[in-house]
């Protein structure tokens, strides 16, 4: 039972006491002193104890130290509980608006001294940026008010409490669940404690108490409305932004009029043009960044400055993998500097709003923000039901409003904000149509945004998340009149009027996704389709420990929590060490800015900017002969200005008659930005300038004879039949292979892509795969023959219980001192599913050294896969088999490199085979992974400590490899990038080291 003093946790009310209104976040010369830093802590598990803590004498000696922001269950080794991570579920009874007895609850403690001076302070203010999940202040004993709204900012008024001198107190009791828990179900980590800023505000008599400067823009030329709140003793107040000679008085609050200025550059995210300025009465000057920009409306277009706004954007939560939400500055800046490096323009806060930093950083460095407001109510819908659901009920109005009022209020501005969102996945009601209104009449200008509006009762734009690319199409196209989600055909045609945008798609998680590709050409066919945000920026996880001191990032599951959503977390660009994963590379040349088109010896260069020309741009060329630079210089293009296109042309390329001949274009930085260096490249492309040559023909043997014996061809030597040696260190195989460690996609349930005959519901392509045994095939040797310099073996590969095989013909043959396998990949009739490669697989143990390296000529640098081969280009690199692969927080299938044409396998940088990989007859060329472990050891680990020591590298050859699609939570692999089971044909020169490389 909740104590008298302990029923608040379950009360709807969303504060109570001597709570200030909401402001906005301002940078001002009014004394502040931080609270943060080192406060005593005491842990409770339930909210039904005494608050004797409160009181002013109260003896915490026997208390511990808890730094201040911090979450407690990150902090105190595992003595104050364990982070726990859930997706929709909640993770305690859905008993609205009742919370369990069992309530973390903290209770915190810290001396503060009043500065002198603040006594003649009008009011002292304590300010909480950011407290999971419901609080309750005490100072001094007096008890001054409660609130919760987690990521909200929420300012008491503690002037009667506070007293001069050193000798005050603060108290604060932290309850990790309460009434609010239920509209704050986001898809994230349950991390309570006071995890953002607290601070002491002296305010000033005569002080500000609030400022917005709303701006426009209009060719050229700028406009500011003012809207001071102040006492009339505030008066006269002046906005001075001495770069502009802007000097305005305002002698009352009814005077303060337009402020017009002639000559301004507006702001945007690719030109974030901010100008200082102050707000200054007698006592308090307030210091902003204005950024000229108006965002309209106009039909079913979203512009910004009378510009469509195509939004390339990432879902970012506040994460990071010692501190949780708590904010990082330097690392927050570093994110957003990556961002503008992968060609990101766009932020939506998911799903609350972020530390109020983050949005001058967004300013400064230029992204279009919609700011989302904390509220998620996800664990209601039961199927759809939302049966219960706070906001379609009256009893939630206030909390609902509170939330936005405060959401709109700290962040209203920031010219980086161009929407609001009223939050995520809150099903639809009463209160969400409340909270649209509030804003529509507090803000006209910035549009509404909700995507849980599917009929557009009370939004301004139409969004979904993880519509399917023909969906997405059909929205986009006019005049269809294709059902959408949720929709009669009238509130379809209505959804239809309206900008469209992808809030969330692209499922991150894990190696993908694929057909990012597919999405972009959409934008740029279809105005009303204005972008969307990738789910999402970075993984979650959690640095932690095995018990043998190893590190790794945790996911659902690992804090032994009872409900988890294990590593659903983990679906992010970056991985949780900051490493961006190969699809951010992708992504990054998705959406490149800037588009080449080679036409002959012209080249056209397409700006696809919002507003920015291309003079912050160098253009580059270089031909490449089999990887190798042969010529290389500057292009000469005068600035292309946004939306439009230019034709420049081209330098006379030397063609070689004997090698791959690759032109390279790219834009990169002339001068270095705030997040990149000068000569970054922002956007490139290659064209094949080879001359045709012809695939050797196969080689023709006759007079085979069946030969179990030991004998070598030229590098190669086999015993049974079998390869047991190459250039004179073990090596086995060909041994088919073809399953791959199931990616969080193949493990995905999603049942969003209609036409797919695979996408079963409820049943992963990882499921079928594990069903017909591709994890565990077998082989029975059908035939052994040779001739004087070749060797044939057929197998029949199946597995148990399974009466489906493939047949697999090698042979191995010496021509002219060069070895070439051939394989002949043959299915027999009866697969029915997708397979996830057709490969065959060689292991190398590491004998006197391990193959630990690869140089290749193909596509690269990084992992690429059929639907995810945009930032995949033709040429020569090299790495270590540690980097082949990607960190991925669950192992799965990784370091796929298409497009082989010759792979050298190093051993300690020394190089120990060298493969030449000739196409197959439809000129398609096979892809190599090299791995310390094997697919199926892959697919055994949960986090990476758990995979074995490895004692040999695997070298895997695929003729083919399926796609990725995005299936964890969207569209499986589009038809054309699924592997359909075919017969292929692999075929490898193989020599040995060359005895003179260096
Ligand atoms: C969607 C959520 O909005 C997002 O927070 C995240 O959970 C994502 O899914 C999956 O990672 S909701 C889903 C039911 C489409």
């Amino acid at each position: 039972m909740p104590s008298e003093h302990s029923a608040y946790v379950s009360d709807t009310a969303p504060w109570r006491g001597a709570l200030r209104p909401a402001r906005s976040w301002l940078h001002s010369d009014a004394p502040a002193l931080s609270l943060n830093g080192d406060w005593r802590f005491r842990l409770s598990p339930t909210a039904a104890v005494a608050e004797d803590f409160a009181a002013a004498g109260f003896d915490d000696d026997g208390w511990e130290g808890i730094p201040v922001p911090a979450h407690w269950v990150l902090e105190g080794d595992g003595a104050w509980g364990r982070p726990i991570y859930t997706n929709i579920q909640f993770p305690f009874p859905i008993d609205p608006p009742h919370v369990p007895d069992e309530n973390p609850t903290g209770d915190y403690r810290r001396r503060f001294g009043l500065p002198d001076g603040w006594s003649d302070a009008e009011r002292v203010l304590l300010r909480f940026d950011g407290v999971e999940s419901l609080f309750k202040v005490w100072v001094n004993g007096v008890e001054i008010g409660s609130a919760s709204g987690s990521r909200l900012a929420h300012e008491f008024d503690v002037t009667s409490a506070v007293r001069p001198g050193e000798d005050n107190v603060v108290a604060v009791r932290v309850h990790q669940w309460s009434a609010a828990s239920y509209l704050e179900d986001q898809d994230q980590w349950w991390l309570p404690g006071i995890f953002r800023d607290v601070t002491l505000l002296a305010r000033p008599a005569g002080g500000i108490e609030d400022v917005w400067l709303r701006t426009g823009y209009d060719d050229g030329r700028g406009r500011i409305e003012a809207e001071i709140t102040a006492d009339p003793s505030a008066f006269p107040v002046t906005l001075r932004i001495p770069e502009l000679g802007v000097e305005q008085v305002w002698r009352t609050a009814s005077d303060v009029a337009p402020v017009e200025v002639a000559a301004v550059r507006p702001w945007s995210a690719e030109q974030p043009r901010l100008y200082d300025a102050t707000v200054s009465s007698a006592a308090e000057t307030v210091t902003l960044r204005v950024g000229f920009r108006t965002v309209e409306i106009r039909g079913d277009r979203f512009l910004v400055n009378g510009r469509r706004v195509v939004f390339h954007g990432m879902n970012r939560h506040e994460a990071h993998p010692e501190r949780g939400r708590v904010f990082d500055e330097a690392h927050a800046r570093e994110d957003l500097a990556r961002m503008k490096r992968f060609n990101v323009n766009a932020i939506r806060t998911s799903h609350y709003p972020p530390h109020p930093r983050l949005l001058d950083l967004a300013d400064e460095l230029g992204f279009w923000v919609v700011l989302e407001c904390d509220l998620e109510t996800h664990g209601f819908d039961n199927d759809g039901d939302w049966t219960g659901n706070p906001t379609d009920d009256p009893a939630w109005r206030a909390a609902c409003l509170d939330r936005i009022e405060r959401t709109v209020e700290r962040d209203k501005n920031h010219p980086g904000v161009v929407m609001w969102s009223l939050g995520n996945e809150a099903g639809t009601g009463v209160n969400l149509a409340a909270m649209a209104a509030w804003t529509h009449a507090r803000d006209p200008e910035r549009p509404v945004h909700y995507e849980g509006d599917y009929t557009g009762d009370y939004t301004d734009v139409y969004s979904r998340m993880y519509a399917t690319v023909p969906e997405a199409e059909q929205i986009g196209t006019d005049g269809s009149d294709a059902p959408l989600l949720g929709c009669t055909p009238a509130q379809g045609a209505r959804q239809r009027t309206k900008p469209f945008l992808l809030c969330e798609y692209a499922h991150a998680m894990g190696n993908g996704p694929g057909a990012l590709d597919q999405y972009e050409e959409l934008v740029h066919r279809h105005p009303r389709l204005h972008g969307g945000f990738v789910w999402e920026w970075r993984d979650h996880g959690i640095l932690a420990r095995t018990a043998d001191g190893t590190p790794y990032h945790a996911y659902g599951g690992d804090f032994g929590e009872v409900v988890h959503d294990g590593n659903f977390v983990m679906d992010g660009m970056v991985l949780s060490d900051d490493v961006p994963t190969p699809g951010l590379h992708e992504f990054k040349a998705v959406v490149q800015p800037i588009r080449f088109a080679f036409d002959g010896d012209r080249l056209a260069v397409t700006n696809l900017r919002h507003s920015a020309d291309t003079s912050d741009l160098a253009f580059r060329w270089r031909v490449e002969h089999d990887g190798t630079v042969v010529a290389s210089g500057d292009l000469e293009v005068a600035p292309v200005a946004a939306g439009e296109s230019a034709r420049v042309p081209l330098p006379a390329v030397p063609v070689a008659p004997d090698a791959e001949t690759w032109l390279t274009v790219e834009a990169v930085l002339a001068a270095a930005t705030a997040w990149a260096p000068a000569g970054h490249e922002v956007a490139t492309a290659q064209q094949d300038r080879s001359v045709r040559r012809p695939v050797p023909a196969g080689r023709r043997r006759t007079g085979w004879l069946p030969d179990e014996g030991t004998f070598a061809l030229g590098i190669a030597e086999f015993t049974g039949g079998s390869l047991t040696r190459l250039a004179g260190r073990a090596v086995t195989g060909p041994r088919l292979e073809l399953f791959r460690a199931p990616t969080d996609n193949d493990e995905g349930t999603s049942d969003r892509l209609e036409g797919s005959d695979d996408a079963l519901p409820e049943v992963s392509s990882a499921q079928l795969w594990r069903r017909d045994g591709l994890d565990r095939l077998t082989t029975r040797r059908i035939a052994v023959a040779r001739t004087a310099d070749a060797l044939r073996t057929v197998d029949r590969v199946s597995a148990a219980n399974s009466a489906l095989s493939v047949t697999v013909e090698s042979v191995w043959s010496v021509e002219d001192g060069e070895l070439e396998l051939r394989v002949e990949i043959e299915p027999a009739r009866g697969w029915r599913t997708v397979w996830p490669r057709i490969g065959v697989r060689f292991e190398l143990p590491d004998g006197t050294g391990p193959v630990d390296g690869a140089d290749w000529f193909g596509l690269g640098p990084h992992e690429s896969y059929p639907d995810s081969l945009r930032a995949a280009r033709t040429g020569r690199f090299s790495a270590d088999v540690g980097d082949l692969a990607a960190g991925y927080a669950r192992p799965q299938e990784t370091g796929h490199r298409s497009g082989l044409r010759r792979l050298t396998l190093t051993s300690g940088g020394t190089e120990v085979l060298h493969l030449t990989a000739l196409p197959d007859t439809r000129g398609r060329r096979p892809g190599f992974t090299l791995a310390r472990h094997t697919p199926q050891q892959l697919a055994r680990a949960a986090h990476p400590h758990e995979l074995p020591e490895s004692a040999t590298s695997h070298l895997i050859i695929d003729a083919a490899q399926h796609g990725l699609g995005s299936r964890a939570c969207g569209p499986d692999v589009w038809p054309e990038f699924a592997l359909r089971p075919e017969a292929r044909t692999l075929r490898l020169r193989i020599t040995g080291a060359d005895p003179h490389a260096g």
